[in-house]
């Protein structure tokens, strides 16, 4: 049934994130200008939202747009506005140039300006305000992720009466790295605003915990640490690992179609028909070890322990932060090293590698996983990486293998996958090999437990867990 908000009528459940699950639709389409965005946290949380009175607290994704809030597909959409300033230093500046390297272990240098701070201190206030003025009495809010750390604390305040979760898709990194960071208090004084708060391993959940513990000597007891809070009161926040999931029987779903599975075929006959098709999905980023990746590739051809004629390397690159300084350098990199590679070992029928720097439909990508015998996943760090689950989740018959690196979250999971440590370029290169080489039987062992694992733990239950513990936090206080 349709629901008729009111400018006045509250919600009950909030979620708070730094985009809206909308973009701006192209004229003419789309329902009122806008439609669903692609990305996997709107996809993660539309169930959820569709069975509650739920609204949705976000930046609408272009500078000075003030939009009122409106209604998309049954959610209320609550957009906060961002000046061009906001975007160039809350967002591009403390979250990505700040935050993003510091807690991916300084892979990239992270970047500490004051201006930028005070930005992100602003712009979280606005966002907690927004959803202040949204959430009904009692309300539970979700706030996610780095570039709102600061909400949960200012939310607590402004309303006692909301249960608060926050949930953390990026690593935790150790307090030795932490400790950088000049307002390291502040943020995680905001973070413990919430009653629960999820991260994606449990290394994150304990590197946080010994993050408070040195900064504040809380008590902490199991995953719980009490929080002192005005006069005498205090609250408990739960810090805990809540792995994130895809909507895997979606992907399986995808994969079985006819016509994708057509496409597959018809995306290794483009190639040329190699023996073995490898594959790298990733946003270009640094943490994504894409340049570890083309190293040890480059390497094998030019040892002749592969040849052209039987391997290509897709290596899908979608646009990422491209106005960020070390995302402009990266990609400078990685294409220098994509042109060398394939001009020393092209012949006139076979390519290297096969280097896309665009972002593909969702269809384009299954139909990728499909053609792909080896899957290439060597982040340096990544929170979770969806990739790995995804590809896994599109193997309905059980063949392809999985080279995942131990610093993604996805390798406590998916402990049959070829599991790697990137910065070991002879080791990823024997990898490589042995993954190409691998007997289609034990490809089936492998992927049979990897699939078991992502289709009982899709997103639905990673959601479900983290709102039953929200809901338990609720009963308790
Ligand atoms: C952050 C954390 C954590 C990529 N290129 C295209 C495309 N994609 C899709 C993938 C996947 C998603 O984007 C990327 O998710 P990842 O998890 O791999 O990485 P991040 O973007 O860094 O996400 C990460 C995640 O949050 C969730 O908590 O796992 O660790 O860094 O779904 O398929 N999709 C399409 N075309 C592309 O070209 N359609």
């Amino acid at each position: 049934a349709e629901r008729v908000w009111s400018p006045v009528t509250k919600a009950d459940f909030v979620v708070v994130a730094n985009r809206l699950p909308v973009d701006r639709a192209p004229e003419g389409q789309g329902e009122g200008g806008w439609r669903r965005s692609p990305g996997g946290l709107v996809t993660a949380l539309e169930p959820v939202m569709r069975s509650v009175d739920g609204a949705w607290v976000g930046w609408p994704g272009k500078a000075d747009l003030e939009v009122a809030p409106f209604d998309f597909d049954g959610t209320r959409l609550v957009p906060v506005t961002l000046s061009a300033d906001d975007v160039e230093q809350y967002y591009e500046g403390f979250s990505n140039d700040t935050i993003w390297p510091l807690y991916h272990d300084v892979i990239a240098a992270p970047r500490y300006r004051r201006v930028w701070w005070d930005s992100y201190e602003r712009v979280n206030r606005r966002f907690a305000e927004a959803a202040a003025r949204t959430a009904a009495t009692g309300a539970t809010v979700w706030v996610q992720d780095y570039q709102l750390q600061l909400v949960p604390k200012m939310l607590r305040e402004m309303r006692p009466d909301l249960t608060i979760g926050y949930f953390h898709h990026i690593p935790f990194p150790a307090y030795g790295l932490y400790s950088q960071l000049p307002w390291r208090r502040l943020v995680l004084e905001g973070l413990l605003g919430a009653d629960v708060i999820g991260f994606q391993r449990v290394a994150d959940a304990g590197n946080f915990a010994r993050a408070v513990r040195r900064l504040f000597h809380y008590e902490t007891r199991a995953s719980g640490i009490r929080v002192p809070g005005e006069n005498g009161t205090s609250h408990v926040a739960l810090a805990k690992a809540f792995p994130i999931s895809i909507d895997a029987e979606h992907f399986a779903d995808l994969a079985r179609r006819p016509d994708i599975q057509a496409r597959a075929v018809e995306i290794r006959e483009g190639l040329g028909n190699p023996k073995k098709v490898l594959l790298g999905v990733d946003r270009l980023d640094y943490t994504k070890g894409i340049r570890h990746r083309l190293k040890a590739y480059g390497e094998l051809l030019g040892d002749d322990r592969v040849s052209v004629e039987d391997v290509t390397l897709v290596q899908v690159a979608s646009p990422s932060r491209e106005r960020v300084q070390a995302y402009i350098e990266l990609r400078d990199e990685i294409e220098l090293t994509v042109t060398r590679v394939n001009g020393d070992h092209d012949t006139l029928n076979h390519t290297a590698i096969r280097y896309l720097h665009q972002g593909l439909p969702r269809e384009e990508m299954v139909a990728l996983y499909l053609a792909a015998d080896v899957m290439l996943v060597t982040a340096l760090r990544d929170g979770m990486n969806l990739v790995a689950k995804e590809y896994v989740a599109c193997r309905v018959d059980n063949r392809g293998t999985l080279v995942l690196s131990e610093f993604a979250g996805a390798a406590d999971e998916l402990g049959t996958a070829l599991r790697v440590n990137p910065h070991d370029i002879d080791t990823l290169k024997d990898t490589i090999v042995r993954a190409i080489e691998m007997p289609p039987a034990e490809q089936g062992r492998r992927m049979r437990a990897m699939r078991k694992k992502v289709l009982d733990n899709d997103v639905a239950k990673w959601s479900s867990d983290f709102l039953k513990a929200l809901a338990q936090a609720k009963a308790r206080s």
